[in-house]
């Protein structure tokens, strides 16, 4: 806050976030059939919780490395469970988004080595969590929204603090850097609802440098 009460932009709860609103829709052909090409080779599957739940959203992944969730805990592997082979690479249709995206907003070396490609159906959801698995947290996320729409939850630093929530559509970008990096966050239920390309689902890419 100024000696006027004014409060600043960088001190509210959306600072480090920067969403570019349709920002993947002219791409979206191109991410789409390298997105199938990805499901072909590794498939999307309901991961297990360190507490034994099956995730309601389906997972898969692209780069050299790829987050996985099972009975032992949350982590980047370079090689596939599934398939034991190594995840199918970026495509360069997803890093050159995912690098337009991050330079917009200021950040001219993001490299990701880890895409998780997240695919909701209705009724799928994902509670909320920080994103702490990555070495580097001065580094962004940059996430890709396409599909049917999500209620996003963005909280704090704490589990229990109070969240805000607002809607991400198809070709949504949003760049999470500087203090938006650690806050908690989640996905509401998904809506029935349906899309002309992606049918009844939702698929949000999360683009990382997790190494
Ligand atoms: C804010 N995915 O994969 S994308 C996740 O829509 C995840 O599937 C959600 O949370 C989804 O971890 C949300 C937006 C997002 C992604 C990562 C973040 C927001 C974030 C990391 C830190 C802060
Ligand atoms: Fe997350």
């Amino acid at each position: 806050m100024d000696l006027f009460g004014n409060i600043k932009p960088a001190e509210t709860a959306l600072a480090g976030v920067i969403l570019l609103k349709g920002f993947a829709l002219k791409d979206e052909a191109t991410l789409l059939a390298d997105l199938t090409s990805i499901i072909t080779q590794a498939p999307l599957r309901h991961m297990v919780t360190p507490s034994g739940f099956a995730m309601s959203v389906a997972m898969t992944n692209c780069g050299e490395l790829g987050w996985v969730t099972d009975r032992q805990g949350y982590r980047y592997a370079h090689l596939d469970p599934l398939t034991h082979k190594p995840w199918p690479s970026m495509p360069a249709s997803f890093l050159a988004l995912s690098q337009a995206a991050a330079l917009t907003v200021g950040y001219a070396d993001f490299i990701p080595d880890a895409c998780l490609i997240n695919r909701y159906l209705t009724g799928a959801r994902m509670g909320l969590h920080q994103d702490k698995n990555e070495r580097d947290f001065t580094q962004p996320i940059v996430s890709v929204s396409l599909g049917v729409p999500a209620m996003f939850q963005f909280g704090g630093f704490k589990r229990a603090d109070k969240t805000l929530s607002f809607p991400l559509y198809h070709g949504d970008v949003v760049v999470w850097g500087g203090d938006a990096r650690l806050r908690y966050h989640g996905v509401l239920p998904l809506k029935a609802s349906t899309h002309p390309a992606l049918g009844e689902s939702r698929i949000n890419l999360t683009f990382r440098k997790a190494g």
